[in-house]
């Protein structure tokens, strides 16, 4: 047995010992929640739960080592918002914050069918309200414009290019609205979890539920019915019925959700996980059983073929496409696909007598063209840098493609859908980004975006290239035609 006198001896020894490693741990946990506060809490909430960039939690990190997290933070993220930090924090804050975003928050984030029932909100019954249009233009050919700027929104008259209503959106929209079938309403999906729906004959938002608290996309059947929302947190899908926005299911799933798209001729919703290889397929019909089809590699980013018999996806960091038959679940093709694909943003045409697809990529500056037959990589343009988004129309001879990144980013490249080279390149507005193409219904104009907060939709002649008008907008995002988007055209997201 120890004598008193050595015990008090040790005990202080040990608390002289211990003591600067608390203050030190006790410190470092504060200064890291203080850098936190100060360069993340905007973009990536108070809570890390999201906002305008993804949540923060171990279990949405579990595809980042922490060596990537500590280079993301030091150097920024390709192809988001996401800034350089190599000038503002030195190594030890960057790997406090790194600790600190892996650890589990002190209540684990909920969201559940109570949450989002409770959230629901009706600004107008859908009774009260005209089915005749409180405006005069042709219904298919209008456009919303989503100005990113000051979280508004502007219905655009496709014919004369007059604003036809500007409104305020929810916080931080991302990914395109969809429409219902006839063109009448149109719904949109915040990062931050807001589903919105929007009465274009009546100019008013009809309502509003918070589907999730960090939401990736969402997508509406084709039959105009139902909503499914993908989240990133919690790692669900929501079904709403689109009537009221109503949450008809919760469906769990192991992760995050990539994105999720309608495939009408299947009548069912396709999703991918982005922490599990998996895709995910689910009627539209009651009970919305999930069918699950595994996968090589993990789909961040995915495109179907016209007929929705073949998924092609790709993971940001792989080096390849995988090509699922959907029918048979089966992974029947690889594309060499490196430099991060933007498949979401592909596009198809018809060239010498077969279908092919577009892909941007956003490490690199160069445009793949696939063979969607023998699923070949038939071409590779290269580009002035990496762009985001392309678009066409049957009725032009061009594929539009931004240069979203880089010094170049002013410019805008035309490729001639037929030789597969770059027959055009604009500088709409030199030093300005220039992203994002939309086309009018029948394709004789074309929208880009000045994508500056002081921005603008530039009105292109798709033929002669000359601008026809110009309408400032602040930071204009995406354009989205009614009928080329109800239409699931082919130069078109969907
Ligand atoms: Fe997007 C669509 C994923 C960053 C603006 N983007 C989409 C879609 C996906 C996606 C899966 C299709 C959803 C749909 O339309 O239903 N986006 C991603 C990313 O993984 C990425 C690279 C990282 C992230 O932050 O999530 C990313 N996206 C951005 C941006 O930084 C952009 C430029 C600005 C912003 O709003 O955050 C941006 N994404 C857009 C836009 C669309 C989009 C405007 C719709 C394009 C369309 O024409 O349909």
């Amino acid at each position: 047995m120890k004598h008193p006198s050595s015990l008090l001896l040790l005990t202080l020894f040990n608390f002289i010992l211990l003591f600067p490693a608390l203050t030190t741990a006790a410190e470092d946990s504060n200064s890291a929640k203080q850098l936190y506060t100060q360069y993340c809490t905007s973009c990536h909430g108070a809570q890390r739960l999201g906002g305008m960039g993804p949540a923060l939690l171990p279990g949405n990190l579990s595809r980042l080592r922490k060596s990537d997290a500590a280079q993301v933070i030091q150097s920024g993220r390709a192809a988001t918002q996401m800034p350089a930090f190599a000038h503002t924090l030195n190594n030890t804050q960057t790997e406090l914050l790194v600790n600190y975003i892996y650890e589990e928050p002190d209540t684990q984030p909920e969201w559940t069918l109570a949450d989002i029932k409770s959230s629901q909100q009706i600004h107008f019954q859908q009774n009260q309200l005209s089915s005749q249009p409180v405006f005069q233009a042709d219904l298919q050919n209008l456009f919303i414009v989503v100005e990113l700027g000051d979280h508004h929104a502007t219905l655009l008259d496709g014919d004369t290019f007059n604003p036809i209503h500007r409104f305020a959106t929810r916080f931080a929209l991302h990914g395109g609205p969809k429409y219902s079938p006839e063109g009448r309403y149109v719904y949109f999906a915040s990062r931050d979890g807001w589903i919105s729906k929007f009465d274009i004959y009546n100019l008013k938002t009809v309502a509003e539920i918070r589907a999730g608290i960090n939401t990736r996309n969402m997508a509406v059947s084709f039959d105009g019915r139902y909503a499914m929302v993908a989240n990133y947190l919690p790692h669900n899908l929501v079904l709403l019925d689109t009537e009221t926005l109503s949450p008809i299911k919760v469906i769990p799933v192991d992760g995050r959700v990539s994105a999720v798209y309608t495939a009408p001729p299947r009548n069912s919703f396709i999703a991918a996980l982005k922490d599990e290889k998996t895709i995910l397929e689910i009627p539209y019909r009651t009970p919305f059983k999930v069918r699950s089809i595994s996968t090589d590699a993990y789909l961040d980013d995915f495109f179907f073929d016209a007929s929705y018999q073949h998924l092609i996806g790709a993971s940001r960091e792989g080096d390849r496409g995988q090509v699922v038959a959907l029918e048979s679940g089966k992974t029947i093709a690889t594309v060499p696909l490196a430099g991060m694909p933007h498949l979401g943003s592909g596009i198809s045409w018809d060239y010498q007598g077969k279908t092919v697809m577009a892909t941007p990529h956003l490490k690199e500056g160069k445009i793949s063209i696939i063979d969607m037959s023998s699923w070949k990589v038939i071409k590779q343009i290269d580009t002035l840098g990496p762009g985001f988004f392309m678009r066409s129309h049957d009725n032009s001879p061009y594929a539009w493609v931004d240069v979203f990144f880089g010094p170049n980013k002013d410019a805008v490249h035309l490729i001639d859908k037929q030789t597969l080279e770059i027959a055009h390149t604009l500088k709409p507005e030199p030093g300005k980004t220039a992203a994002h193409v939309e086309f009018t219904k029948d394709g004789r104009h074309a929208l880009l975006s000045i994508w500056e907060d002081d921005g603008a939709v530039i009105v292109y002649d798709s033929q002669t290239l000359q601008e026809v008008k110009r309408l400032p907008m602040r930071k204009p995002s995406g354009k989205y035609n009614v009928y080329n988007k109800t239409h699931y055209s082919a130069g078109t997201s969907h």
